[in-house]
């Protein structure tokens, strides 16, 4: 137990989220202690540059030109945005920023400033993560270049659920990026969404799909459905049983016990008990900050209360302690 495997079978991941709910979770914190700090929480912060008006026709997210909601489509942030709101973010105590956009792929004129934002971001002394949608080999090569530390791409769900949810990528598309991005050496974040209609065998495959990787992914994302008004799936608002998602986080945990976990999209539909079940079934990281992409999220002071009754602490990061005056002098010169 604990150790890292690559050749987990469906069956063995099925019997591990089956098994009765006491004995799944000491076994999944029983590897988390392994592994890591059982009290430390890794929080990330996300920031939209790039809102709404999506190609791409995901069920779930309200970003989609496909949907009808009421978010608009805007032009990509400006550098020096990003730059105050990374600086509010590890005010906060973040100590990554995760800079989303609504595209299928970046395009050539916009990838520029991306490379910037990334730069800039990282000499704040935050570790970086981007997600933009499929990548060119020479744009992972740029990123890596320009000091990305992770790139998020979520496989969302099981080869066999995912064209119920997306018509206009498919799934080897996603294994793609998710394989250039890992072989030029930038740490992979991968997750996926519960609550979308895929059966619990569907969330083990997803499960076995990550955990049968060469290289686990470094962060894996659980994300319960937001269900927002106007997208197809606004009607599977509340239908998720906490314990069934509490048992993915703590099979990922069993399966991936090296990798990040994180509790992430749904926080808001989530008691703090709920939460704290997934923290004790092995999730290790958070989205922190009041504002996931477009929808809410728990504000950051709630957060830390939370954090406060359970003895748990923020991870920080080496940077942190880097001075104003080091980093002025840093985004002085990137920005020149
Ligand atoms: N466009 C890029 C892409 O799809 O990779 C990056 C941004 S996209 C919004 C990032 C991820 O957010 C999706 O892969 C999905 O897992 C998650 N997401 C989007 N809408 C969501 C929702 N309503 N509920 C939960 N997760 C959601
Ligand atoms: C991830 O797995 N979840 C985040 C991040 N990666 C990019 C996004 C959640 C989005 C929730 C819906 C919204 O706010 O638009
Ligand atoms: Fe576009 Fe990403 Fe939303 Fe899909 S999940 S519609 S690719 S922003």
């Amino acid at each position: 137990m604990g150790a890292i495997r690559n050749d987990w079978t469906l069956e063995e991941i099925r019997d591990i989220m089956n098994q009765p709910f006491n004995d799944l979770i000491f076994q999944a914190q029983s590897v988390h202690r392994m592994h890591f700090d059982p009290n430390e929480i890794q929080t990330s912060t996300l920031i939209n540059i790039k809102s709404g008006g999506c190609a791409e026709d995901c069920a779930y997210c309200p970003q989609s030109a496909h949907h009808g909601t009421d978010v608009e489509k805007e032009r990509m942030m400006e550098v020096q945005e990003v730059i105050e709101q990374a600086l509010a973010a590890k005010e906060c105590g973040a100590t990554r920023l995760c800079m989303g956009a609504a595209w299928r792929n970046p395009s050539k004129q916009d990838f520029p400033r991306v490379l910037e934002m990334v730069r800039v971001v990282k000499a704040l002394g935050l570790e970086t993560c981007v997600t933009l949608g499929m990548l060119s080999d020479d744009q992972v090569q740029q990123l890596k270049d320009a000091g990305l530390d992770y790139y998020n791409h979520n496989l969302d769900t099981s080869e066999a659920f995912y064209p119920k949810i997306i018509t206009t990528r498919n799934y080897q598309d996603r294994l793609n990026t998710i394989d250039k991005v890992q072989k030029a050496g930038i740490n992979v974040c991968s997750g996926g969404i519960i609550g979308m209609g895929e059966e619990h065998k569907d969330r083990a495959e997803l499960l076995r799909t990550f955990a049968t990787m060469e290289h686990h992914p470094d962060s894996v994302p659980i994300n319960l459905l937001v269900a927002v008004e106007g997208t197809p799936l606004a009607h599977m608002k509340d239908q998720t049983d906490s314990f069934e998602f509490i048992r993915v986080i703590a099979t990922a945990r069993i399966v991936m016990p090296k990798t990040y976990v994180r509790l992430s999209a749904g926080r808001m539909s989530m008691t703090d008990e709920a939460q704290s079940l997934c923290f004790l079934a092995g999730a290790n990281s958070i989205f922190y900050g009041d504002k996931l992409l477009t929808t809410e999220n728990p504000e950051a002071n709630h957060d830390m209360q939370l954090f406060a009754k359970l003895g748990i602490h923020m991870q920080q990061n080496a940077k942190a302690e880097m001075t104003a005056k080091k980093m002025a002098e840093q985004i002085t010169e990137l920005t020149a």
